[in-house]
């Protein structure tokens, strides 16, 4: 598995909105991600400053890349986007962070 980690942002006024959608995910959402080889994938927020820290462990990173090509991320990222930081196509701004510790 190769782990993944990430920083999104969510807008301070819509925490509970987000939340309220990712307990609420499409079944299709959901079963496309792990299609696209996604376990464990787990999102947390820092209430203080709205950031979005991101973990997933994924089984090949061409597959997932493809994830963000299919018709349902898009369909969710559009519906995602009034609530987060997003880029022109609706995906949300995403830094990948570096790992720098790991103890199995
Ligand atoms: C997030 C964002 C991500 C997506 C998750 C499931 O809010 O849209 O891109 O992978 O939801």
């Amino acid at each position: 598995m190769i782990r993944k980690a990430s920083i999104m942002f969510v807008n301070r006024d819509s925490y509970d909105e987000y939340k309220r959608r990712h307990d609420e995910i499409w079944p299709e959402m959901a079963a496309e991600l792990k299609a696209h080889g996604a376990h464990n994938y787990s999102i947390f927020l820092d209430k203080e400053t709205g950031r979005l820290f991101a973990y997933v462990e994924i089984e090949d990173e061409e597959k997932w890349e493809y994830m963000s090509q299919t018709a349902i991320c898009k369909k969710w990222w559009a519906y995602m986007e009034p609530l987060m930081d997003t880029n022109a196509d609706n995906s949300p701004v995403s830094i990948n962070l570096e790992e720098v510790f790991y103890l199995e």
